[in-house]
């Protein structure tokens, strides 16, 4: 299990943080000799670099750069902190990541975009400013996951990464130091949804760090306040919360309701914690996918946490416009392409009532490499389903998790594709088997799946709740030739359905487009051509009572490794531009979108 990441830190009268963000010292150790010459004692001869951010793209020397860079602060620790735990938290240090606090080690982790945190108690200054050092790498490897310098890759990116989004590296979110009560605290609360007719339930399980044994949850909104006492045996609690005449959360109704857990000893509350979720229940039938029994389409987009000058990095403003566009264009929801997100997009979702796919940052699996490289693999991305889940279960607004985008048995993508044994095979969907019922087993209300590649293998689509795949013909294949793009990709999905008899999804289609280029005859390139190819999909999605979502690729402009498919180092596949400026297909889209009903 992931270490004390479930719950975000949070500000009430039992707990406190504070955020580091801010101006950091820097220092670029291209040999890894920072170690030796203890950097971690106090860094000479720094830069600044802004947290959160990638390095990428604050200096002029840095853009390519995947290895070692040092991150250092100053802090004091309030003195009210004193008879509480403290921990830091770091939201995402892309790859690698070792801490060290007051030169002395305190942690390490390694993957992208999800959160770890340690225990600072034993490395703390009370009278002193604590010196705190963070030292990444994102140096790509085959074992990691994104995938990267992938032996054979047909990709030939600079940065030579398995996929085509830039490899931004660096503290790309938020750094917090936060305390809770020591006596005991709560650890985890997961609250799983249900609801008969007008009841509602929410089943709540808690664990505490401590031994106390009783506890109560209220749960309230919409004038109510339901109050429930719960005993804890050996630190843990479970039970069922009734909520009467409740409000479902839905995309037209976000209803959120206040879950509060609270800890106490001898009659006095110890600590206390407060989350926001809904009630809602996602299913499935042979043609649909369900929300709160109904059927629900989704219309949307797959998109990057990708700006100038941010990169990576957390940009509020950015999120918040972002969420503004998609609903201008009349989406209900989006995936998160290729990687959980900052925490605060799945808050917005869950207020703005926007219907999301969760996604683990497992893309560019090509079984390519050694045993040893694919079994660490594998590994990391077990990891990555535990911590995502261990984050994000609590938000109403995710529907389904998403275990990989476009994995292959193939050794690379495309091209140069060896040839694989039948025992080879079974060897890898079983691989893959062992991530969907590792997601399923932790979070047993939601759908599951994984994304499909052109080509990809179809036996795969057994393990799916709901069959979803990116095409491109039309773009790769039948170039320049729309109408046939989407005859070809109506008649494979057909076949999918048929075979398998699942929900279908198109969880990737786009053309590339240079913005302001235009053509009388729609042409590669111009937006009319972009047009022309979202209408085709579009329509075959129409024409079949079976498909359940849209996902059209990408919602802006992003930034990628050089290729030679990949001109200015961008993926122009963006309805806006990388400033938010909206395509014609923006427009197309929100004229079609906010006309269809969207619960078809
Ligand atoms: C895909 C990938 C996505 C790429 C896209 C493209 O299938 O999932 O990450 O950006 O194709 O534009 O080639």
């Amino acid at each position: 299990k992931p270490k004390d990441i479930a719950l975000s830190p949070i500000q009430n009268s039992y707990r406190d943080k504070i955020c580091l963000n801010g101006i950091w010292n820097f220092k670029k150790d291209s040999a890894n000799q920072g170690e030796s010459q203890q950097w971690y004692n106090g860094l000479n001869h720094f830069r600044q670099i802004a947290v959160p951010g990638s390095w990428n793209e604050q200096f002029t020397d840095m853009r390519d750069y995947m290895a070692w860079g040092w991150y250092e602060t100053e802090t004091y620790i309030p003195r009210s902190w004193k008879n509480d735990k403290i921990y830091i938290r770091v939201n995402d240090a892309t790859y690698a990541a070792k801490i060290w606090v007051n030169g002395k080690a305190v942690g390490e982790h390694e993957g992208c975009h999800v959160p770890f945190a340690f225990e600072l108690n034993n490395y703390i200054n009370w009278e002193a400013s604590n010196r705190i050092t963070i030292k990444v790498e994102n140096i790509l490897k085959p074992e990691r996951v994104p995938t990267g310098e992938v032996p054979g890759s047909a990709f030939g990116n600079f940065p030579n990464a398995n996929y085509d989004f830039f490899p931004y590296a660096g503290l790309n979110r938020s750094v917090e130091l936060y305390s809770v009560p020591s006596v005991a605290s709560i650890h985890d609360i997961t609250v799983r949804p249900d609801f008969e007719g007008t009841t509602g339930f929410m089943n709540v399980e808690i664990e505490q760090k401590g031994a106390l044994s009783s506890g109560k949850i209220i749960v309230e909104g919409f004038g109510k306040k339901i109050e429930k006492s719960v005993s804890f045996t050996e630190g843990k609690a479970k039970t069922k919360v009734d909520i009467p005449d409740v409000h479902l959360w839905s995309p037209e109704t976000p209803d959120l309701y206040d879950v509060t857990v609270q800890l106490s000893q001898n009659g006095k509350v110890v600590d206390s914690y407060t989350l926001k979720t809904g009630v809602r229940t996602v299913g499935v039938t042979e043609n649909e996918i369900l929300l709160n029994g109904k059927p629900v389409f989704l219309n949307g987009f797959g998109k990057h946490e990708d700006f100038p000058i941010n990169g990576r990095g957390s940009a509020y403003p950015v999120m918040v416009k972002d969420f503004e566009l998609m609903k201008w264009t009349g989406a209900n929801s989006f995936r998160t392409t290729h990687y959980p997100y900052d925490e605060e997009y799945y808050h917005m979702a869950d207020r703005e009532g926007i219907m999301v796919i969760g996604e683990t940052p497992a893309v560019g699996l090509y079984f390519a490499g050694d045993s040893v490289q694919l079994s660490k693999r594998q590994k990391t991305c077990k990891q990555y389903i535990q911590e995502m889940i261990y984050r994000d279960k609590n938000h109403p607004s995710i529907i389904m998790w998403c275990v990989a985008n476009e994995p292959s048995d193939k050794a690379t993508l495309g091209f140069s594709v060896m040839r694989k044994t039948k025992e080879e095979k079974e060897r890898m969907k079983n691989m893959f088997a062992e991530s969907f019922s590792l997601a399923k087993s932790l979070d047993p209300t939601r759908l599951v799946m994984y994304v499909g590649v052109m080509m990809g293998p179809k036996e795969w689509f057994e393990l799916t709740d709901v069959i979803a795949i990116n095409r491109y013909y039309g773009w790769y294949t039948a170039p320049g030739d729309a109408e046939t793009g989407g005859y070809v990709v109506g008649k494979e999905i057909d076949k999918l359905h048929k075979q398998f008899k699942k929900p279908c999804m198109i969880t990737e289609f786009g053309a590339d487009t240079y913005p302001g280029c235009h053509d009388e005859q729609a042409e590669m390139f111009s937006e009319e051509y972009q047009v022309e190819f979202i209408k085709a999909y579009l329509d075959v999605a129409d024409e079949r009572p079976y498909v359940t979502g849209m996902h059209v690729w990408n919602f802006a402009d992003f930034k990628t490794s050089q290729a030679i498919f990949r001109f200015g180092g961008f993926n122009y596949k963006g309805v806006f531009t990388r400033d938010r400026k909206p395509k014609m297909a923006a427009h197309y889209l929100r004229e079609r979108w906010m006309n269809s009903n969207q619960n078809k």
